[in-house]
């Protein structure tokens, strides 16, 4: 079926990416955006764009109905949900579809099959797949207690609808085991509407690294390598890069191996991940399989030279996979940082506002991808997400210092961004030696201060932008004035790092 019109259901960075493929395509698109949302980037560049209405996620683009709407109104023929959202939504894969408008990901069978924790495992523990010993109920002649005596303590107990961290508990000793099921069932219950349970061996320092799947809708499937996404914070990932260090050609092999037979097994099509953990003994466990676009597809395609987003389109439309494995290479090093409107020094807390000045670090191998400018308003509604900054260099060292210079060039003002403590992160020694692990924030920024890493004449530069907005707020009329006399005005490239 040829795409003739995408309708793009979502907003920001991954928005104006997906209309960046479309357009390199030919194919014209349709924007949707809230209220909060008609003057943003991706409304601009879409040759259409429908109102949803009310900013918050559940009237606008989590509404199902709405967007079904604004794709039979707009005569798109396919939808693109981006991430988050309604991306892993197997009704509304279903309503698409019954609505004869393609749904650009895999089938609502597979979204639906894999966002059962408990019956993606077992899946794939049946495919061959290496899984984490564990405990789901089915074992027959066995009680909990049992189980827990076979996989050894500490345990970790999951909601089987959970995912993403939500819903889990460790489990040190058989004393606290009963009431910890009993509770993490209540929880599940009330959070998931499911109260399912698994549990796990704990693994207790694991790496987290995921492998980029294509497949097409005949049955072929590829893998792009590798992520290694184990610098997060309560399971919102922070830096991403590939390869990872921790691998070989051997177990990259294995992995890849592995997630094309579990995107093989439940029938995959379109683009997608496979999340293994792995131990410090470079054991590799399945943890899930996310059935969407991701984030950090950007390093992958930096490494790869393959854009994922052009392939999805032309999967959903039927097209065969012409990518053949062993002519795909990983080439030098990719690594991304999210760049939040949030404060690190005041628990991560998000900032909202309007975004003043930026000037971004422009050079060869840099990407910056995002759907803010300068003037955006940042609101509570949605994802702190203002950009992610995307770096390659020749290997993990030149990507590192590449990332430095840009992150120490990249000045985004009148809100609170995360952008000190991703330098932090990229100078910890543990950083530049590879040595992480999904605790790697916990361990090493527990309480953590810009003001003790920053030099002063940034505490300076900030406390005249603490300035100069007080003066916004106090006089209305004054920063139009102020414009010219301010010093962003004049002062051209401003170096952090002089
Ligand atoms: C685990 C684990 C340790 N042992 N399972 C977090 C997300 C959810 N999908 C599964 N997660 C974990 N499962 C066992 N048996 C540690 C985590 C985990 C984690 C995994 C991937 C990326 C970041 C993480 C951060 C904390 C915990």
């Amino acid at each position: 079926m040829e795409i003739t019109k995408v309708l793009v259901a979502n907003r920001g960075e991954i928005a104006v990416r997906i209309i960046r493929a479309c357009q390199e395509m030919g194919i014209p698109t349709v924007a949707v955006y809230s209220d909060v949302d008609k003057s943003c980037l991706h409304v601009e560049m879409a040759e259409e764009s429908l109102p949803l209405g009310d900013p918050t996620p559940a009237q606008s683009y989590l509404n199902i109905p709405k967007i079904i709407d604004a794709a039979k109104k707009s005569g798109a023929n396919a939808v693109h949900p981006g991430y988050g959202f309604l991306s892993e939504n197997a009704k509304f894969a279903k309503a698409c579809a019954d609505a004869g408008i393609k749904f650009i990901g895999p089938t609502a069978e597979v979204i639906e099959g894999m966002g059962d924790k408990i019956a993606a495992k077992r899946t794939m523990r049946m495919a061959g797949v290496p899984v984490i010993p564990g405990f789901t109920g089915e074992e027959k002649n066995e009680t909990i207690e049992e189980a827990c005596q076979r996989i050894g303590f500490p345990v970790l107990i999951k909601a089987s609808a959970g995912g993403g961290g939500k819903g889990m508990k460790v489990v040190t000793s058989p004393d606290g085991l009963s009431e910890a099921i009993a509770s993490a069932r209540r929880e599940a219950k009330s959070s998931f509407g499911n109260d399912e349970l698994l549990l796990e061996k704990y693994l207790s320092k694991p790496r987290h690294i995921e492998f980029q799947i294509l497949a097409d809708e005949h049955g072929h499937v590829v893998h792009l390598f590798e992520r290694e996404c184990s610098i997060q914070r309560r399971h919102q990932k922070v830096i991403e890069e590939t390869p990872s260090v921790a691998m070989d050609a051997e177990l990259r092999k294995k992995m890849g191996d592995a997630a094309i037979m579990a995107a093989k097994t439940v029938g995959y099509s379109n683009a997608g991940t496979v999340e293994f953990m792995l131990d410090a003994d470079r054991n590799f466990y399945f943890l899930e399989m996310n059935t969407r676009l991701q984030v950090e597809h950007a390093i992958t395609e930096m490494t790869t030279g393959i854009d994922i987003v052009k392939w999805q389109i032309k999967i959903a439309s039927g097209e065969p996979l012409t990518l053949e494995q062993d002519k795909i290479i990983q080439r030098g090093h990719a690594i991304e940082c999210r760049i939040y409107a949030e404060d690190p020094g005041k628990g991560f807390m998000p900032s909202t506002g309007t975004l003043k000045t930026v000037e971004l670090p422009t050079g060869i191998n840099i990407r910056h991808d995002t759907g803010i400018s300068q003037g955006s308003q940042i609101s509570p509604f949605y994802d702190p997400m203002l950009a992610k900054l995307i770096v390659y260099g020749e290997d993990r060292k030149d990507a590192s210092r590449k990332m430095e210079w840009a992150l120490s060039n990249y000045i985004a003002l009148g809100v609170t961004t995360n952008i000190p403590f991703l330098r932090a992160i990229i100078h910890h020694p543990s950083f530049a030696t590879g040595d992480i692990d999904t605790h790697f924030i916990e361990t090493y920024f527990k309480s953590w201060s810009s003001a003790e890493v920053l030099p002063p004449e940034v505490l300076i530069a900030a406390a005249i932008d603490d300035l100069r907005h007080s003066a916004v707020v106090d006089e209305p009329g004054a920063e139009a004035a102020q414009e010219n006399h301010s010093p962003w005005a004049h002062a051209g490239r401003w170096r952090i790092d002089s």
